[in-house]
């Protein structure tokens, strides 16, 4: 594939409600869509860092600025290539996972409506539809956590996540389970909010028979997320931490976890998060699709990639209605507590063009 010019497209999306984490308040999603154009076809890519470095280094400005000045560049001066290159060709670059991703996720995209063959086929997926689950916010009381908790499982979603940080933790979780009972799936999220020395605190958790706990510990505390897994009775996930498949290796075999997130944007795109994928299925260690409040362009890829064999639990992806009141491509739903895999060629969702011109904030042509 030729490439013959990159648009990048920066957006705003106001969220239908304030999303709390232990590190954040997003209120509005500032998304990069990078739109890669060859002879053949386009393709649309989603960078999914968020505007600030607070869940990772990354972040918007940055991702624009690196793409610009480092990404596109290498990209089109290599001459005609296909997606599986994209990342050997950016491999001296360090880190910057998140743009790279967008740029690989875009050219496969074309790459793949060239071929009339849909992410789902590419990546290997078995599903025709994969179960929903949903991120829950930090709230400012329980009444509000009981509300939103119960719309979700009344809308039929098949896992609840809970983000926690210290003073909304043990506490939310004991509110939810009383409402709702025993037997929802239940999670909790604490993007890195809690210290080595937590562990008594933490095991307070263990009598409400969670999935799972994901990231408690800094991202790069490998150790001492081995040492909370040996003293917890709910299993560690990671998400911050698992930034490729050789991580992801690590982790495992340091008995770090025992249960992965693969976000494609944190492992540098969805041929990398396939290999993630991988390397957890030939150890024996589920894995979810997590989610990064994405438009419906990272949406559909995202369920293409959570169709794959060893995504056993629900992913954070929820429907597009769940985030935005207008998403950028037709809205994803949710039937019966699952949501369809795109079939049409490449992502098998374009953006609307009417909705980006008005949504966008910020486009810029990086022709060569
Ligand atoms: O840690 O999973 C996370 C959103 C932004 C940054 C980090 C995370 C999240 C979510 C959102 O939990 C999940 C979703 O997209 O539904
Ligand atoms: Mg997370």
């Amino acid at each position: 594939m030729k490439i013959s010019g990159v648009e990048l497209v920066r957006i705003e999306l106001p969220l239908t409600s304030p999303f709390r984490t232990s590190f954040a308040v997003e209120t509005v999603r500032d998304a990069l869509l990078v739109r890669v154009v060859s002879d053949g076809a386009e393709g649309w890519g989603e960078c999914v860092a968020l505007a600030d470095p607070v869940y990772s280094s990354e972040y918007v400005d940055g991702c624009i600025d690196v793409l610009k000045r480092h990404f596109v560049p290498a990209l089109v001066s290599a001459g005609p290539i296909g997606a599986h290159e994209v990342s050997p060709l950016l491999s001296r670059f360090h880190g910057h996972r998140m743009a790279k991703s967008a740029l690989e996720m875009a050219v496969l995209d074309a790459e793949l409506r060239e071929e009339g063959r849909s992410y789902a086929r590419e990546l290997g997926a078995t599903r025709t539809v994969v179960p929903c689950g949903v991120s829950v916010g930090i709230m400012d009381s329980h009444p509000e956590l009981l509300a939103a908790v119960g719309g979700y499982l009344e809308a039929g979603y098949r896992r609840i996540k809970l983000k926690i940080e210290p003073g909304w933790d043990v506490e939310a979780v004991r509110a939810v389970r009383r409402e709702f009972g025993d037997s929802v799936p239940l999670q909790v999220d604490a993007n890195t909010a809690y210290r080595r020395q937590d562990v008594a605190h933490l095991r307070r958790l263990d009598e409400f028979g969670l999935l799972l706990i994901e990231q408690p510990l800094p991202e790069e505390d490998l150790r001492g997320h081995a040492m909370l897994a040996a003293r917890l009775e709910t299993p560690v996930c990671l998400d911050e931490s698992i930034v490729s498949a050789a991580a992801a290796a690590d982790a495992i075999t340091l008995s770090a976890c025992s249960i992965v997130n693969v976000k494609p944007g944190r492992v540098g795109g969805y041929l990398e998060a396939r290999r993630v994928h991988d390397v957890c299925a030939a150890h024996g260690v589920p894995v979810w699709c997590g989610g990064m409040l994405e438009t419906g362009i990272g949406r559909a890829a995202n369920l293409a990639l959570a169709a794959l064999p060893n995504f056993v639990l629900p992913g954070d992806i929820s429907a597009s209605e769940r985030y935005y009141a207008e998403d950028i491509t037709t809205p994803f739903t949710m039937a019966d507590g699952h949501m369809a895999v795109p079939e049409g060629a490449g992502l098998g969702v374009a953006p609307i063009a009417a909705v980006l011109d008005r949504r966008a904030t910020h486009r810029e042509w990086l022709t060569p």
